[in-house]
């Protein structure tokens, strides 16, 4: 099975994203009979989808596993849902800030994962490892790819699923009194993950 990991880079006012720093830590190897390629993705409502299609066709995996960063989070997130919507409180890394704008506006108002998620949340709670199926994804830039990977592995029958992360322990900038997650916990998450599906 081939899997594509994807990651963001940094955004907002800090030089680092634990998505990234997670995807970067499990690069490109082998789980036993798993291949993982890895890519990153710019905090661009309108560039993220290109370049994740972009290595959709050039990596053709069976599994498209994208990570996130949700700052304040306290426990891993299973994204369940990607809604037909942006909103945004602050810019993304081109400065586009739109208002209740659609993503497709002939698309569906949503879609539903096609990963197992109770199954994934089981395995990661054997390691007591903090997390929990969402059901939002948000209205920023991580719903608005996670949308149009959807929409894109639902068709052609890729399985896609979207993590998102707290910040990591020693992250730098991080508003203080945060939650945040000892990095290798969440690459473990990560990895068994990879290993369920
Ligand atoms: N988190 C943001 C965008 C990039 C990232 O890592 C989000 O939750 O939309």
């Amino acid at each position: 099975m081939k899997i594509l990991l994807t990651g963001f880079e940094p955004f907002g006012n800090l030089d680092s994203n634990s998505s990234w720093e997670v995807t970067s830590k499990i690069a490109c190897h082998y789980f036993e009979e798993h291949t993982v390629c890895v890519e990153q993705l710019p905090v661009s409502f309108n560039r993220a989808g290109d370049v994740l299609s972009k290595a959709i066709q050039t990596h053709r995996p069976d599994f498209v596993l994208m990570l996130g960063q949700s700052g304040g989070a306290e426990k891993i997130k299973l994204e369940r849902v990607a809604l037909n919507m942006m909103d945004a409180k602050k810019a993304d890394n081109d400065g586009f800030m739109p208002s209740e704008l659609p993503i497709d506006k002939d698309g569906e108002n949503a879609y539903f994962t096609n990963a197992p998620l109770k199954e994934i949340l089981e395995e990661i709670e054997k390691e007591e490892i903090p997390s929990i199926i969402s059901n939002s994804c948000g209205l920023y830039v991580c719903n608005c790819t996670y949308y149009k990977a959807l929409s894109y592995c639902i068709d052609k029958g890729i399985k896609c699923l979207f993590v998102h992360l707290p910040y990591y322990d020693g992250q730098n900038g991080i508003p203080e009194g945060k939650a945040m997650l000892d990095l290798n916990i969440m690459v473990k998450a990560i990895e068994i993950i990879i290993k369920t599906i």
